[in-house]
């Protein structure tokens, strides 16, 4: 019974003793190059020369290309407009434009500074209000309608417009982008990459040096970390480290420093959401129109699939009964934001979020009635703006709950007496929800295939398309193939992820890359197990191993499977009791020529929304969650501490708590992040200044919730997903969302009727100027 177990993740002690091996931990290889890119010093305009000839001759530097030296110089997963290094227009500062090939690191970073760049600097867009001003967009969606937003608004007793910014936010993955390309027989390319899509790494690699898919392979061990940020753009790192490859005919490794990576690299959206919404005076929305605006940056990436997600999650937790949502992605001269862990969600429902902040101060009215009077019910009220019923739905019951564990009321009181005594601090409250969508909402990247081996000794390797980033996919597949043949994880090792052994794979991403992955190898396991019950019913009825024929299918009625069960290393024939082990069974196949491995694909059935009309069931199901957070702040410098963060979530049944645990802390830490600390500044010229862990601040221990208490709810209703249980990678990141509204509530505490203006992030200091607007 491995499946609802605590095993530890397949990497837990490599991780901690070192034995993990990353791109860059790999042994060097004779004749093996290092490449630095280096990126052009604007932001716009033309780069017209790259003069790099004293560069080459310091010592231990080798090569030197550029744009000319690709068969095929663009890239992009939706839009193929992103150069692999700048032709001629330039994106953004640091835009990656020359390759520095050399024998060793401490070379290139010598020589770097000998490249001299000749440019005619253009004009640049660097916020979302000029590129509005200036028409520059990448994307316009389809609007989302759902009654009549206008009229209800009209009618609606109260109004307030406004519009919620939040900031982008830089991945922190500790082992930036890497990957090292080796050149095999007949111009052929293995890369090992830390990639999220090596079937995407794969692609750009073979179009940028003018092969087929099948002159290349992509494997990935694991990633330190992806968050989103190796999903597209690890692609066109693989693409110069092949370059390099395939020019000089020897390996070659480009792994980014993280100054580098930080500056070259997309990051979360920023948005900025106009809105107008209509309530009536106990705080029941009645309309909400929307233009939500993200920043995409230089070039399209995945920027219109996030700018749709975001669209999608604008209802946060809450029913809309008349609503009229639109959406575009900017264009700016800013490296090209790209995915992070909740693709556009948190920004959607961080908008409504705020939204019903501003409501319950305007009406003066605790929040958490505003929330609850609002949220999504199970049987009427229970259909999103694009038309999809929400079947089980916990929401209800997870406000309750968590209304109750965390003592709300009772600590309401308390802060509210807090805050009226108190002249050096104020306290805020806040509880928010998550009502995360579960599948890709591009409907053709929700599949998935795996294939499983079992060898003679009875031990197992599965291989998906998969990719482990840290978030535990491989242990969930362990424990899942291991359940299906009743065997201990430990017989079971899930190998490293590669385009050779499982082809036309989607990102692991949307937080489905447990549940599709699962879904195949299960699906390839049950193949295997059907013929080891074929057989041991053949050889319960003494049929002669040379008379047993092909295991036929189910529906041909021969095989009843359902009598044969596998657990504690054995097959049991449930009606006569008799069993075999699981290593005897395994033999027997063998000699008899059966087939002991199994390829399966895997699609989510049930997916369908119409985009012209913009209604459907674009979700599999959906993945909920509340946490309650209280702050305190100090009003003479505006720094705050998180006191107290209580967390209630729906994950169905787990899989392995442990792991699902650590993702929900993890998320909500990255969301608490990216709401109060985590603020990206350039200068007027648009270069990143915060470009490492000294400008950029993100949370430590000591940042975390003083007092931080984690819960679920049991749920054996998900019938959707892989043993009932629900995705968990990026729904709790939307969590951290009750930090800030936390800290709004606290500034609200001081407000003496001015709506508020707080930003995302609310780093101290935006939390003293907002203070200091209610003097
Ligand atoms: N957890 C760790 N430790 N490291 C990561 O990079 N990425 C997150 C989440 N959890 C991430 C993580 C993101 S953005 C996604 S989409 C999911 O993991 C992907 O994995 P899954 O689909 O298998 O849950
Ligand atoms: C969530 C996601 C992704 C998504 C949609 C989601 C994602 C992703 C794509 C995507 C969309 C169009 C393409 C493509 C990929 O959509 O990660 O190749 O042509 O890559 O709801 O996480
Ligand atoms: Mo996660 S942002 O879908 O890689």
């Amino acid at each position: 019974m491995s499946v609802g177990q605590n095993i530890p993740h397949d990497s837990s002690r490599g991780h901690v003793t070192g034995g993990s091996v990353f791109i860059d931990d790999r042994p060097l290889m004779t004749g093996e190059v290092q490449v630095l890119p280096i990126g052009v010093p604007a932001a716009a305009g033309t780069l017209k020369s790259i003069d790099f000839s004293e560069a080459l001759k310091a010592s231990g530097v080798l090569a030197a290309f550029t744009a000319q030296d690709l068969y095929h110089n663009s890239w992009g997963t939706i839009v193929p407009e992103q150069p692999i290094l700048v032709a001629d227009k330039i994106g953004y500062y640091d835009e990656p434009a020359v390759l520095l090939v050399g024998t060793d690191m401490e070379s290139l970073l010598r020589a770097k500074k000998f490249v001299r760049f000749e440019v005619e600097k253009g004009p640049a867009i660097f916020t979302i209000d000029e590129a509005i001003a200036k028409q520059s967009f990448i994307y316009k969606a389809n609007a989302f309608k759902v009654g009549d937003a206008d009229a209800a608004l009209a009618k609606a007793p109260h109004r307030l417009k406004g519009a919620f910014e939040c900031g982008g936010q830089e991945h922190f993955y500790l082992e930036s982008n890497a990957c090292i390309a080796y050149p095999l027989e007949d111009g052929q390319m293995e890369i090992h990459a830390s990639s999220q899509h090596p079937t995407e790494t794969q692609h750009v690699v073979a179009e940028a040096l003018g092969l087929s898919l099948h002159e290349v392979v992509c494997v990935v061990k694991r990633m330190g970390g992806g968050f989103g940020g190796k999903e597209s753009q690890a692609a066109p790192f693989a693409a110069m480290a092949a370059l390099v490859a395939q020019k000089m005919k020897r390996p070659a490794r480009l792994c980014l420093s993280k100054d580098d990576d930080m500056m070259m690299t997309g990051k979360r959206h920023p948005f900025k959401n106009y809105y107008e919404v209509g309530f009536d005076g106990d705080g029941k929305i009645l309309a909400l129109k929307a233009h939500l605006y993200a920043d995409g940056g230089a070039y399209a990436d995945l920027s219109s699939s996030i700018l749709d997600r975001a669209m999608f999650h604008v209802d946060g937790a809450y029913y809309l009964s008349d609503a009229f949502i639109e959406g575009s992605v900017v264009r700016t001269n800013l490296y090209s934001n790209t995915a992070f862990r909740g693709f556009g969600g948190p920004q959607g429902t961080m908008t409504i979020e705020s939204i019903i902040e501003d409501i319950a101060l305007y009406l003066k009215k605790d929040s958490l009635h505003i929330r609850e009077l609002n949220c999504y019910q199970k049987d009427v009220r229970n259909v999103t703006h694009y038309g999809q019923n929400l079947g089980h739905n916990p929401l209800p019951d997870l406000f309750t709950e968590l209304k109750k564990s965390s003592d709300y009321v009772t600590r309401r009181q308390e802060i509210d007496a807090f805050n009226a005594r108190s002249k050096t601090h104020v306290k805020g409250l806040s509880m928010t929800a998550t009502k995360f969508g579960i599948a890709f909402t591009a409907r053709f990247l929700n599949q998935g295939n795996a294939s499983v081996n079992v060898h003679k000794d009875g031990t197992v390797q599965v291989s998906t398309g998969a990719t482990e980033m840290g978030q535990g996919v491989n242990t969930k597949i362990q424990q899942v193939v291991a359940h299906a043949f009743g065997i201990p994880a430990q017989a079971v090792k899930v190998m490293a992820t590669s385009t050779e052994k499982n082809h036309n794979t989607s990102p692991t991403a949307a937080s489905s890359g447990s549940d599709i992955n699962c879904a195949a190898a299960m699906k390839a396991a049950l193949g295997i197990q059907k013929r080891l019950a074929w057989l041991f019913q053949n050889i319960l009825a003494g049929t002669p191993m040379n008379d047993i024929a092909e295991c036929p299918t189910l529906d041909e009625a021969q095989l009843r499977f359902d009598e044969f069960h596998f657990e504690d290393k054995m097959l049991t024939h449930l009606p006569s009791g008799k069993s075999l082990s699981w290593e005897d069974i395994v033999k027997q196949a063998y000699f008899n020529r059966m087939s002991l491995g199994e390829y399966a694909h895997f699609k989510t059935e049930g997916l369908g929304f119409d985009k012209k009309t913009s209604q459907g069931t674009p979700f599999k199901y959906f993945t909920n969650g509340v946490a309650v957070s209280e702050v305190q702040v100090d009003l003479l410098t505006g720094e705050y501490k998180i006191l107290r963060s209580d967390i209630l979530m729906d994950l169905g049944r787990r899989i392995n708590p442990g792991i699902d645990r650590g993702q929900v802390t993890g998320a909500f830490v990255q969301g608490m992040g990216w709401v109060t600390s985590e603020k990206l500044f350039h200068n007027k010229d648009g270069k990143l200044l915060s470009h490492s862990p000294t400008t950029y601040k993100i949370p430590n221990v000591q940042d975390t919730p003083r007092v931080f208490n984690v819960e679920f709810i049991e749920n054996h209703e998900n019938r959707e997903n892989v043993h009932r249980s629900k995705a968990v990678g990026e729904p709790p990141f939307l969590l951290g969302i009750s930090v800030w509204t936390a800290l709004k509530d606290a500034a609200n505490a001081k407000s003496k009727g001015l709506i508020s203006t707080l930003k995302s992030p609310a780093t101290p200091e935006d939390m003293l100027l907002e203070l200091a607007r209610h003097e």
